[in-house]
């Protein structure tokens, strides 16, 4: 049982829950089927057979008595919805944006961003890569440069803001190529693949100022953003008495526009937009808009959806909310670490990452340790998790190698307000019994690979 502290005052969620989904646990013999047959690759799973979803927090997040009531406020016109107003209204209260591109999700966002601004040739800065936007500013003819701090390779370095951009990696590289072959710097408020890290202010601050000088500018990828307020109000100096949403307009005030995928911070179960201060750069991108996603006043949403997402801006940026949804990522996080588990430190926004390439030691990086943890953590308790390693890196487009990213993790993502202590409770048993027979554990090879973006339908058999 776990003591009281005299001292403080625990979180608590923000809210009761009035509509429950049942779930059901299945048993082992069951699971090592049905993991079979899905590859080894828990995208593959279907959602009826996993007992506790930490596969993502994108679009699995639980919407709020009135997100669901703007639901039926709809207004599904074709052209002028009033629903569009209300969130082109919310991201320009929020966020401080000035023009607002809706679209179906963020990697919508990413892809309409990155034909309107990227040349053939051009290469894209950025605090370590995500798989979709890396992927679009591909296609659209560049090549991402990673200048993200070097500590945020490092899974066991306790900086507090490991997703801040190392200046000096910025600045030789706006030497190496020229500043007009660099459209823009790629931002990201919290930093997905280096395990949920924040930015801290004074480096939005010192980017800023820098891409400034040069005439470079900056595109947010805000699908984070809140949390990562957050933790600039826990970590940095000078904000603690702020409010999310005051930090939340300072930090975007530090960048020319953003993507977001509303299925994560903004509570939506799907969504996303595109933000510009440019008006140009906006005409561009809504003209692109109706050839991939849909009308100015929809891109790629219902009426109904994005009234939701409007409404999820609103809910995503109060303090209680955020405090209780990082507070959930911790805990289960430090019930992780006092049991020895290799994670990434410190605690990420989203999610805990398991550090595979010290869980299994015994394992090569060649023969995808992070995939093979994260089926055994489903065989062992029917909890999902995500690989975030040599597998989601995929293949350099030049080389046609296998990028081998320092960092092989497997990722226990928390949905927003879906789940409880009990369950981070029993996540936490599941991984230490794991962690108790890591041993036995094998590696996996490729059975088949898709070309792009791999990771989401690949199959592996176990290595003999
Ligand atoms: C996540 C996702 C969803 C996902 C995407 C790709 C592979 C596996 C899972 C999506 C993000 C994200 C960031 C920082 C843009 C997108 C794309 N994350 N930026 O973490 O985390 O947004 O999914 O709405 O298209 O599970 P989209």
């Amino acid at each position: 049982m776990r003591a009281i502290d005299r001292t403080r005052r625990s979180w608590a969620e923000p809210y009761k829950i009035k509509v429950v989904e049942p779930i059901k646990m299945t048993t082992r013999p069951y699971r090592e089927e049905r993991i079979r047959e899905a590859g080894y690759n828990t995208f593959l799973l279907k959602s009826e057979d996993v007992y506790i979803d930490l596969l993502t927090d994108s679009g699995t997040g639980a919407m709020s008595d009135n997100q669901w009531a703007g639901m039926m406020l709809g207004d599904e016109a074709y052209a002028g919805s009033k629903n569009f107003d209300h969130l082109a209204e919310a991201v320009q209260t929020y966020y401080g944006y000035r023009y607002i591109v809706p679209t179906h999700q963020g990697r919508a966002a990413e892809h309409i961003l990155s034909k309107v601004m990227i040349k053939q040739g051009d290469t894209i800065p950025g605090n370590m890569y995500f798989t979709t936007t890396r992927l679009h500013q591909e296609l659209a003819g560049g090549r991402f440069v990673d200048v993200i701090m070097d500590e945020a390779h490092d899974p066991q370095s306790e900086h507090p803001f490991k997703g801040d951009i190392d200046l000096n990696k910025l600045q030789s590289w706006i030497a190496k190529v020229g500043p007009e072959r660099i459209p823009y710097v790629s931002f990201a408020g919290t930093v997905n693949m280096a395990g949920g890290q924040p930015v801290s202010m004074r480096n939005f601050r010192e980017v800023h100022a820098l891409c400034r000088k040069h005439g470079i500018k900056i595109m947010l990828d805000a699908t984070r953003m809140a949390e990562n307020c957050y933790f600039i109000k826990m970590r940095e100096p000078g904000y603690a008495d702020k409010t999310i949403a005051e930090i939340m307009r300072e930090a975007c005030c530090y960048s020319d526009g953003a993507t977001m995928s509303a299925k994560k911070d903004n509570l939506a179960n799907i969504g996303g937009w595109l933000a510009v201060n440019d008006e140009e750069t906006y005409q561009k991108c809504c003209n692109l808009l109706v050839v991939y996603e849909g009308l100015q006043t929809y891109g790629g949403m219902a009426g109904r959806d994005m009234e939701a997402v409007a409404r999820g801006i609103e809910e995503c940026v109060q303090d209680d909310h955020i405090r209780a949804r990082v507070g959930q990522v911790e805990y289960l996080g430090n019930l992780l670490l006092q049991e020895g588990i290799p994670v990434v430190k410190p605690i990420g926004g989203h999610a805990v990452f398991l550090d595979a390439k010290r869980f299994l030691r015994h394992i090569p990086q060649d023969d995808y340790p992070a995939q093979a943890l994260a089926a055994e953590l489903y065989v062992e308790s029917g909890v999902r998790a995500m690989e975030r390693g040599i597998i989601s890196a995929g293949r350099d487009p030049e080389t046609g190698e296998n990028y081998h990213p320092k960092l092989e993790l497997v990722r226990l993502t928390i949905p927003r307000r879906v789940y409880t202590q009990a369950h981070m409770d029993v996540t936490a048993e599941s991984v230490v019994a794991l962690w108790d027979r890591r041993d036995r554990i094998r590696g996996l090879e490729f059975e088949y690979e898709p070309k792009m973006l791999r990771f989401f339908q690949a199959r592996f058999r176990k290595k003999e």
